[in-house]
């Protein structure tokens, strides 16, 4: 399929998505959301895992604030629910892992688009901002969920406050991201990861994915006995098999993904 605003590449189970406006930063536009919508729609059918990354020296600049500055027809609730939402859904709901591979600036927007996905690596002199409130809004698209729950309160009110962009390393150190890699390595290190993950048990990444999603509301008990249901989910799988089998003949485990 050809995209204007993005491109996708499916091989081996792998899914890569790149966001490809980098004159504007990868800023999104309604175009690149439909396409981006469409684009990870099918990663999540049909990859294993997927890398989310983006062109240039930008990873994304959040809402083209172009398209924005038409203020008496802008309905910002609306491009949310109806524009923002799917795609966020689509990456949190997405049984195949998701990484985002941040490339340069993530802002607004475009910071929390990263934040959705299960895995956040970046190049060293990438940066993560909540830009909103220099436009005077508040972080959304998922912002005021991940914030707190990743780095605490304090570095979430503060970081949404100030608007400072916060270097990767630092986002490291906090817990924002996972890991911090030098700028060149970034691109090899995040298909090297994604490979890793589409050669995985793949029934058991979704079903840790819907334990980690459990977590997010559930009470001790309720985790426990939600835990206990998807590990009976896991243990029928093919791959729960392989892996035991391939403990005790001492060879690498050949998972199917089922
Ligand atoms: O509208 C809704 O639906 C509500 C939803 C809102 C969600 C949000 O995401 S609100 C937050 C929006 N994003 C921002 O406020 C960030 C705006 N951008 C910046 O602050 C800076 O551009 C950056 C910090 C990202 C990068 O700075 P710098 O100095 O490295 O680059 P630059 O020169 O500012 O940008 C390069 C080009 O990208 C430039 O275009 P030009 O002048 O060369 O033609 C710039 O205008 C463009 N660009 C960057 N960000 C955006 C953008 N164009 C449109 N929208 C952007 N968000």
């Amino acid at each position: 399929m050809a995209y204007d605003t993005i491109r996708m590449t499916l091989e081996d189970g792998l899914g890569t998505i790149t966001l490809a406006r980098p004159d504007k930063m990868n800023s999104l536009n309604s175009v690149m959301r439909r396409e981006l919508l469409e684009a990870l729609g099918q990663a999540t059918q049909e990859a294993r895992a997927i890398v989310l990354t983006g062109e240039g020296r930008g990873f994304c600049a959040g809402q083209d604030l172009g398209d924005a500055s038409d203020f008496e027809s802008l309905d910002l609730e609306r491009t949310l629910r109806e524009e923002y939402e799917p795609l966020l859904q689509l990456i949190t709901d997405s049984p195949a892992p998701v990484i985002a591979a941040v490339n340069g600036v993530a802002a607004g927007a475009g910071c929390n688009l990263a934040l959705a996905a299960d895995v956040v690596i970046a190049a060293r002199s990438a940066t993560f901002t909540q830009a909103f409130a220099r436009i005077g809004l508040i972080p959304d698209a998922g912002g005021t969920f991940w914030l707190p729950r990743l780095v605490g309160r304090a570095r979430a009110m503060a970081m949404c406050l100030f608007t400072d962009a916060i270097p990767a390393e630092t986002a490291a150190e906090w817990g924002l991201i996972w890991q911090a890699v030098d700028d060149e390595a970034l691109p090899a290190r995040a298909q090297e990861m994604g490979r890793r993950l589409a050669n995985g048990p793949s029934v058991a990444f979704r079903l840790l994915k819907e334990a980690m999603k459990g977590a997010a509301s559930n009470d001790f008990e309720a985790q426990l006995a939600l835990e206990a249901k998807l590990q009976g989910e896991a243990g029928k799988s093919r791959d729960f098999r392989e892996g035991v089998l391939a403990f005790i003949q001492k060879r690498p485990a050949k998972f199917e993904g089922r």
